[in-house]
């Protein structure tokens, strides 16, 4: 006999609420006000001088925005051959990165941080900048790997001008916290009020981008920067995965007519489309974050 509709109805409420708290705490803590708490980067190492051929590994998983800027620096500097990559997969039970085949004898990304550094406990994040010599991690915050890779690999492009930082940190100040992390402020809130916040920062910031590239190619004028790096990866993703499942809803990017000019500039830059795949993005996202998507289905 099935229970009378109203008791199922309220009984999976009350169940699946409490189960979506517990899964958002273990992959999204948040604060009192039920805004999400990203935790800090714990290897902030450098690179002394010029870096040599084959030195610097670079780890990456294809769907991470932040990831996905060092893959852009990598390919258009031309440091394909100079850096080695490795490319992680998600695994869908639990949610960490996966090496395939294995590697140093691990087969998670967990357990090659704890091989660095045994008794690491933060999470295994992409992407991650490993001194193959030293065979020690340097880096895995990809606003200063790219930095590093843009400062210390060979290559003409200089992404990060001297005569722009000011500009260049400026608008890193504004993207980082309004959209970079905005969408995921939004699309792991746990109140309707850090939804909001969170949900109309991105738009204002949209509108006061969309209105600046009206009269410029990017971020600083005619020449790309990493700022313009740092956007687009979340840009990229914007349409297809923060518009729905992060219900960054207000518009899409290809409602701004400026934006969606400068999206297709970046992607066309040689090589930059080959560091691109929007459908392993769907698929990664709607896939593993099971508590936004708990039937895992990925919209066509
Ligand atoms: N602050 C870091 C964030 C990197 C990050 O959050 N990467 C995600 C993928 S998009 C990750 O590897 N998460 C693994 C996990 O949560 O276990 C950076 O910018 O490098």
């Amino acid at each position: 006999m099935n229970p009378p509709k109203t008791l199922l109805i309220s009984f999976v409420r009350t169940f699946w609420h409490n189960f979506w708290l517990t899964m958002m705490q273990q992959l999204a803590p948040s604060d009192d006000q039920g805004k999400y708490q990203r935790s800090a980067s714990q290897f902030r190492g450098t690179i002394e001088g010029n870096a040599e051929s084959g030195r610097y590994h670079l780890y990456v998983g294809m769907s991470c925005p932040w990831a996905h800027r060092a893959l852009i620096v990598r390919a258009i500097k031309g440091l394909q051959e100079f850096i080695p990559l490795t490319i992680l997969v998600p695994n869908a039970s639990t949610g960490g990165w996966v090496f395939q085949p294995v590697q140093h004898d691990c087969s998670t990304l967990a357990q090659f941080y704890r091989l660095n550094q045994p008794n690491y406990r933060a999470k295994a994040t992409v992407p991650l900048l490993w001194d193959s010599w030293q065979k020690q991690i340097v880096n895995n915050e990809s606003s200063e790997i790219i930095k590093l890779l843009n400062g210390h690999f060979p290559g003409d492009l200089d992404l990060y001008p001297a005569s722009l930082e000011k500009e260049i940190e400026q608008w890193n100040a504004k993207i980082y916290p309004a959209i970079n992390n905005g969408v995921y402020l939004c699309g792991f809130a746990r109140t309707q009020a850090a939804y909001q916040d969170a949900c109309q920062q991105i738009f204002q910031t949209l509108d006061e981008i969309e209105l600046v590239l009206s009269g410029q190619r990017y971020l600083c004028g005619e020449s790309l920067t990493l700022a313009d790096i740092r956007l687009f990866t979340t840009l990229f993703r914007f349409d297809a995965v923060y518009y729905s499942l992060f219900k960054c809803s207000i518009k899409r990017i290809a409602d701004y007519p400026n934006l969606s000019r400068y999206l297709s500039d970046i992607y066309n830059l040689p090589d930059v489309a080959a560091t691109c795949n929007l459908e392993q993005v769907k698929k990664d996202y709607y896939g593993q974050l099971f508590p936004l998507n708990p039937s895992g289905i990925v919209p066509l």
